[in-house]
């Protein structure tokens, strides 16, 4: 069915298990370690007072609030199965319990009633949505609450308004196999197992990038829920000082409970992906680069150029993703791609989102890391960072990496009508608006096996960033965004969005969460307490 057997021997990314920041203290032996959760209103905690700060107190005050059957704790089978889910094997931390509320009202109760007991057990928790931030400690936590969104994972088309209400716990295949079904769209991820959440409020990259803007520019309005445990609409006439913070702001206000997309008409799309052997490499370059400097005459196009290294195959080969969105096969947008001769394979076909987002989903089961910069569309930039992935792959092959690994380097175009999008739509925190150019997003992606690698492989990762960046300022094309969806934990993609966003993103954290619930006992994402000094531009 799918001819992407070769991204399926791909991978992805993220690293890390340094020293966590999210440790509270063990418990001394005042608490049980493993609570018994069959009792949902936890009948004996008048019993059950630690003494010590213990993330187990804390899931035993939500049994206490009346969530108990909400909660899934270590050795249970869904447990586990929810902590498998998580995409990145470095992800996959076992929180003290896991907390599955079912609508936003539980969501609320959750966070008051931990926000609540913060003040006699310190609580820590994360928010998870589809899992597939790679970094541990993302949206997983070791010590404290995972609250899991994975329930709220419905997608609702209204044709009244022309919304889509979705779920953040849903995935972006759900969302498109419901939507295709009706002959509707959204621009949304682009591989199906991608969560809508996180995606969402970190901007999100889709094949409709080029007529609508960033995913989050699409959103009428999100649900929110807060610290207060008020549950508010954001849009641009209610809480609107809100709304431009949440398209890019992360985790920093409250949780969101559900996403109103603007949807228009299905049409088929030609798209798929194409693997070339390496040496077409300077065709390639060539023509992604002239690619992305004309998707403002055809917005319909997108491209997106990998450089994928696997030990299975022990060769790089280039994979292009071509996804026009629009019924038309081999349009001219692609003339120059379509000249490269000697493709080993090609899937390019009229269909519907959902086949093509089955197709470009990357492998669970590996150790992943994603690590970004951003850069001018300037082809020097383009030859300097293939010869460092070759470079790059002789060195992990001569370090003492072991089992199989991948590294995988990936271009897409950002066009400067991208962001004339997102400020016609009520603006977003990006701050791409900032750039009247193309500029090109860049991915380095690891993956590989084994836990005791970790650091290994991620120093790789940050050498390739720290060097790519340096040949970049040497020319005169560096660009100082920092795309939050790819970025690796040492990161700064708030600072990165420019003073202006960077002072949006943090009064609205302070309005809408005066206590800094997010800030101090939401540890995972990027926060904005935690941000460098934002970029002067
Ligand atoms: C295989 C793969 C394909 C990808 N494809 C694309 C793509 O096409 N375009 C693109 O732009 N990006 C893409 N990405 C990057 C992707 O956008 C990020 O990994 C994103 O974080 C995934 O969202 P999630 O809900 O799965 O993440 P999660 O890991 O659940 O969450 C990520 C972050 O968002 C926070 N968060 C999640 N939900 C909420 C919520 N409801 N309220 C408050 N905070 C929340 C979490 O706390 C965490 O900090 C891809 C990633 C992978 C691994
Ligand atoms: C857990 O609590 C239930 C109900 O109170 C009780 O029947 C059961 O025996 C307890 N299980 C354990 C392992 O303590
Ligand atoms: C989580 O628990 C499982 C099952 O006990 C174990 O195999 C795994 O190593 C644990 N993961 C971490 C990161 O501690
Ligand atoms: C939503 O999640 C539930 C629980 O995991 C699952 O049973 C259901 O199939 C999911 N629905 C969709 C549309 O994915
Ligand atoms: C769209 O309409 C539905 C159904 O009437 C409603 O629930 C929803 O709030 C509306 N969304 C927006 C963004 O107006
Ligand atoms: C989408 O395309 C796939 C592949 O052709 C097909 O199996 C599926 O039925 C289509 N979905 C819809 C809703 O048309
Ligand atoms: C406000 O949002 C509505 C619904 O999404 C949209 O129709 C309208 O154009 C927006 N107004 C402005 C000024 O952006
Ligand atoms: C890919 O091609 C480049 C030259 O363009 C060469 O240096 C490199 O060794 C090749 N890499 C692999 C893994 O085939
Ligand atoms: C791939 O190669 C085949 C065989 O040469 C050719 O017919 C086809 O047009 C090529 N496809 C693309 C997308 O370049
Ligand atoms: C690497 O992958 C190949 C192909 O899937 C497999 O045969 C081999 O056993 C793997 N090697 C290791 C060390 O896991
Ligand atoms: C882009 O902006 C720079 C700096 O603001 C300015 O010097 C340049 O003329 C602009 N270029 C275009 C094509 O508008
Ligand atoms: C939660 O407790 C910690 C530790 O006492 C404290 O530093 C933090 O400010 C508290 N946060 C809130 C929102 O109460
Ligand atoms: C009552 C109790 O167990 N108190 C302990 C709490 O933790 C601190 C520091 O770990 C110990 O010094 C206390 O004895």
């Amino acid at each position: 069915m799918h001819t992407l057997n070769v991204l399926a021997l791909a991978v992805a990314v993220s690293a890390g298990l340094e020293p966590k920041d999210c440790g509270s203290e063990h418990p001394s032996g005042t608490v049980s370690a493993s609570p018994n959760t069959s009792g949902v209103n936890g009948g004996d905690f008048v019993n059950y007072m630690p003494h010590n700060a213990t993330s187990e107190s804390c899931c035993k005050v939500l049994e206490v609030a009346g969530l108990g059957d909400r909660l899934l704790f270590p050795g249970q089978e869904a447990y586990n199965e929810r902590v498998q889910s998580y995409w990145s094997e470095a992800a996959q931390l076992n929180s003290t319990c896991i907390i599955q509320p079912r609508d936003s009202k539980e969501v609320a109760k959750i966070v008051t009633t931990l926000a609540q007991a913060n003040s006699t057990y310190p609580c820590k928790f994360a928010v998870r949505s589809g899992g597939h931030i790679t970094w541990a400690g993302g949206s997983n936590i070791e010590d404290g609450v995972t609250v899991d969104l994975g329930y709220l994972n419905s997608t609702v088309y209204h044709a009244g308004n022309s919304t889509a209400a979705i779920g953040p716990g849903a995935r972006w295949l759900s969302v498109y196999k419901t939507l295709d079904a009706q002959n509707i769209a959204v621009g949304g991820g682009r591989a199906g197992t991608v969560g809508v959440g996180g995606l969402l409020l970190g901007g999100g990259n889709s094949f409709y990038a080029g007529r609508k803007g960033m995913a989050c520019d699409n959103v009428a309005n999100f649900e929110v829920v807060l610290s207060s445990g008020d549950i508010i609409d954001v849009n641009n006439q209610t809480n609107s000082d809100l709304f431009s913070a949440l398209k890019g702001g992360n985790n920093n206000f409250g949780i969101v409970t559900r996403f109103d997309l603007m949807a228009f008409e299905a049409t088929k799309l030609w798209g798929g992906a194409v693997v070339y052997p390496n040496d077409t490499t300077p065709a390639q370059l060539k023509a992604l680069k002239n690619f992305g400097d004309k998707i403002e005459s055809d917005p319909y196009g997108s491209a997106i150029g990998i450089w994928q290294y696997t030990t299975q195959l022990g060769a790089t080969i280039v994979l292009n993703a071509y996804d026009y969105t629009k019924a038309e096969v081999a349009p001219p947008a692609y003339d120059e791609f379509l000249a490269i001769p000697g493709n080993i394979s090609s899937s390019m076909r009229l269909t519907n989102m959902s086949d093509l987002t089955e197709e470009l989903e990357q492998p669970a089961g590996y150790r992943d890391s994603f690590i970004t910069l951003t850069f001018k569309n300037d082809i020097r930039m383009f030859e300097k960072a293939i010869d460092m992935h070759n470079s790059y792959v002789e060195k992990i092959k001569s370090s003492a990496a072991t089992g199989n690994w991948t590294l995988q380097d990936m271009f897409q175009p950002l066009p400067a009508l991208f962001a004339k999008h997102s400020v016609e739509k009520g603006g977003n925190m990006l701050g791409l608006d900032r750039f009247n150019e193309t500029l090109v997003l860049w991915q380095t992606y690891l993956a590989w096996h084994e836990p005791s690698q970790d650091a290994l492989f991620q120093s790789f990762g940050n050498a390739f960033i720290a060097e790519l960046r340096e040949y970049a300022v040497s020319i005169g094309a560096d660009n100082p965004f920092i795309y939050l969806d790819y970025a690796y934990k040492t990161q700064d993609p708030l600072a990165s969005y420019g003073k202006k966003n960077y002072e949006h993103i943090k009064a609205m954290a302070e309005k809408y969460d005066p206590l800094g619930v997010f800030q101090t006992m939401v540890p995972g994402g990027f926060k904005i307490s935690k941000a460098g000094q934002p970029i002067r531009e």
